[in-house]
């Protein structure tokens, strides 16, 4: 049997083996031009939503994963202006090895590498609970929104990049589908605008999955953490990716036609019906964005007798 041959290299009249099956797209592609076809994807999700141009300052949100790693190496590739962003949650061994991988990655491409370490700004993620009834997760979520914001603000950025990819952005849409979470689906959407004093937020990989974010960084060099989150087990994002998945598998293209049908029919159906629904008002502590008079990190430090 002869071997299948990469579709853009028949088309070029190139002749490399096919290292990647992309049966979303009725693709076979050789891993130069898969490297070539996914740059160029994400450039066109970059150019399509407006996310950002190169006059723009980029902060990535890095946490020594697959996505966000090869997306800060992706956009420096492409001559875009950006730097990265660490948060250092303080769990014993994850983080330092995910931090690791992050400040290899700034040696190598040569650019800045901010790191906020939680265990000195409040308390690592696993004693937060002594202050805290919310779930690890909850909390996460929110000291990294306001350390992204603030770090990004004060160095002058004009973007925040994450490194959210398809079956991220596919598993919270099926979630926020299954219970009707109008506000967070009106919410989600590739870029967030900037809104007073938060920062335009982007997520260039939302058409690019796990899948194929994974072997554009293992390709391209890019050591990263592999094990998930120690907090991440029971998130309930993991049941919907595998049951996703299992429908990926059975018709190949799913994922995609699901969220980007959303994008285009859904989405800015519920953007204009939601607008301008938040009241927003600056933390009467440290002068972040919040819409309580004080915002939760300024009144979990307070909690722990920090300020
Ligand atoms: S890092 Fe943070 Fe995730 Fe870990 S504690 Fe949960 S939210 S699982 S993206
Ligand atoms: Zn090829
Ligand atoms: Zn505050």
């Amino acid at each position: 049997m002869t071997p299948p041959k990469c579709t853009i290299c028949k088309a070029k009249g190139t002749n490399f083996p096919v290292q990647v099956l992309l049966p979303s797209y009725n693709l076979k592609l050789c891993r130069g031009h898969f490297l070539e076809w996914l740059e160029g994807r994400v450039e066109d999700t970059i150019r399509h939503f407006r996310m950002f141009t190169k006059r723009d300052r980029i902060l990535v949100a890095v946490s020594g994963g697959k996505d966000s790693l090869g997306l800060w190496f992706l956009l420096h590739r492409l001559g875009y202006d950006a730097d990265g962003l660490y948060i250092d949650l303080g769990i014993p061994e994850y983080s330092s090895q995910s931090r690791r991988y992050a400040q290899d990655l700034a040696e190598r491409i040569q650019r800045t590498l901010y790191v906020v370490s939680l265990s000195e700004e409040l308390a690592p993620i696993g004693d937060m609970k002594q202050w805290s009834r919310k779930p690890a997760c909850s909390l996460c979520g929110t000291v990294k929104r306001y350390y992204m914001n603030r770090v990004a603000r004060e160095k002058g950025y004009t973007v925040l990049a994450t490194g959210h990819n398809l079956d991220d952005e596919v598993a919270v849409l099926w979630n926020n589908v299954l219970q009707w979470n109008m506000e967070y689906l009106a919410r989600q959407y590739p870029v967030l605008p900037a809104e007073g004093p938060f920062l335009k937020k982007v997520k260039p990989l939302c058409r690019i999955s796990e899948k194929e974010s994974a072997l554009y960084t293992i390709f391209n060099g890019i050591s990263y953490i592999k094990p998930e989150c120690p907090y991440s087990v029971n998130a309930s994002s993991l049941e919907n990716k595998k049951f996703l998945q299992q429908l990926e598998e059975a018709r190949p293209g799913t994922k995609i036609t699901f969220y980007t049908g959303f994008l285009r029919e859904l989405a800015p159906l519920l953007q204009e019906k939601t607008r301008e629904t938040t009241e927003l008002t600056l933390c009467r502590v440290c002068g972040e964005p919040t819409t309580t008079e004080v915002c939760s990190v300024c009144q979990l430090k307070q909690k722990m007798g920090r300020i």
